[in-house]
Formats: structure tokens, sequence, C-alpha cells
């Protein structure tokens, strides 16, 4: 199962995220200090059937290489598939109770939250940590939820047991803040797959999500 330490630089790409060889951009990424990846492959150009299951294993195989925790969002046959450590759903996928029976009982499955209420129902049904999000604007998901900013957190963080990983907006500069709010980790999109150096941004990220010292 995933634990709280992995969650702390939660790195999410898929194909259309970046103008390099994903498989390249990943072992920067893990090179410069992220904990877990999420493969989605998400977008009109989004690759499928065969394509987007070959481009899992070469991510997969990369994950395993550096004994990186590898989650797969919201394709539970691919997960399974590609004997993946995790799934990660939506609001609108699946239940969580669903998906569980489906999984085999090692697997992870991570849920997508914007409120307190949906944070206490996805733990109630066995989620194993919530992704909190977007915190700030995102122009990475399409069709993105307003920002709840980072009080919400807070909030969701007394109510729950489980954790949590922050997503939506998430850089450098506001790494610390999340931190302090509660959150076990964060997790971004663009800031790694977007920077000129994958490497050093996802160093620089690791740096100011570990600056605050934590027992969240
Ligand atoms: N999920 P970036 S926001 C994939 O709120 C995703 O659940 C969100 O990308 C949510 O780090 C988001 O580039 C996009 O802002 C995150």
């Amino acid at each position: 199962m995933i634990d709280k330490k992995s969650l702390r630089l939660y790195f999410i790409m898929g194909s259309t995220n970046t103008i390099e060889d994903p498989t390249y951009v990943l072992q920067q990424a893990i090179d410069g200090g992220i904990t877990t990846f999420q493969y989605r492959e998400k977008g009109v150009t989004a690759k499928k059937g065969f394509e987007k299951y070959k481009l899992g294993i070469e991510l997969r195989n990369i994950c395993l290489n550096n004994t990186i925790p590898f989650i797969v969002n919201d394709d539970i046959a691919l997960a399974i598939k590609l004997h993946a450590d995790g799934v990660h759903i939506g609001q609108k996928d699946e239940s969580v109770v669903n998906v569980k029976e489906r999984l085999p009982n090692d697997m992870s499955v991570g849920v997508s939250v914007s409120t307190v209420e949906e944070a206490v129902l996805a733990e109630q049904q066995g989620a194993d940590y919530l992704g909190v999000g977007p915190i700030f604007k995102t122009s990475t998901k399409a069709n993105a939820r307003e920002p709840i900013g980072v009080k919400r957190i807070v909030e969701i963080s007394k109510k729950i047991a489980i954790p949590i990983v922050a997503i939506g907006g998430i850089k450098r500069e506001n790494a610390g803040d999340i931190m302090e709010a509660g959150a076990s980790g964060i997790s971004v999109i663009s800031a790694i797959s977007q920077a000129g150096n994958y490497k050093e941004a996802a160093h620089e990220l690791e740096v100011a999500a570990t600056r605050v010292e934590i027992n969240n």
C-alpha cells in the first residue's frame, strides 16, 4: 500500500503534458526526487488502446527500476494489467467501493475530492489517500473546479485520518504553505512537465515540500 512518505512529491503526467519523450521526463523527475508517479493519459490527442498500454509499460518499468510507486489514473483494467501500485479516481468515476472490489488487496485507491463531505465519504468507502484540489487555479486540467484554497486542506485534514496530497497550481513558491496546512504531499503536473529542466524542477519542489518539518 502507498504510504504517507511516498506522497511527498507526487508527479502526474501523460503524453499530452510534455513536448518531450515522457520516459525521459519521468526519469529526470525521478532523478530530481519525486516520490510517486501517476500515469494520466488525458486530452484530445491522448493515446488510446494499445498505444496507451505500451507507454504505460515503459513508464511502469522505469518506476519499478527506481522503486517509485506507480499509479494509474481512472483506468482500472489498465492498472491491473500493468500491476500498478494503485489507481486514482475522480468524483465522476466508479464508486470507491466498486473499485476496491475489482482490485487486488495490495493495490491502493486514491480519490479526488474538493469538499469536506466528499473527503469524509471517500474515507468511509475505503480510499487509501485523497487528492485535494484544485487548491489554486490550474490550466492543466480541462473543466477543473473553482480553486478551493489552502484553507480547505486544514478543514479536510481535521476530519479524516488518511493522507492528503494537494493538487492544482502547485509550484515551488506555494509548496511550503500546503505542507503547513496539513497535507502529506504535493502533486504536480506542469511544475515539472513544463519546466525547462525537469530534474532541477523536481528537486526544487522536493526541497520546498520537505523544508517544513511536519508530521502529516
Ligand atoms: N486534478 P497542475 S487539478 C489532474 O483538482 C488535476 O482534482 C485536479 O495540474 C483536481 O499541477 C489537476 O499543472 C491538474 O496545475 C494539476
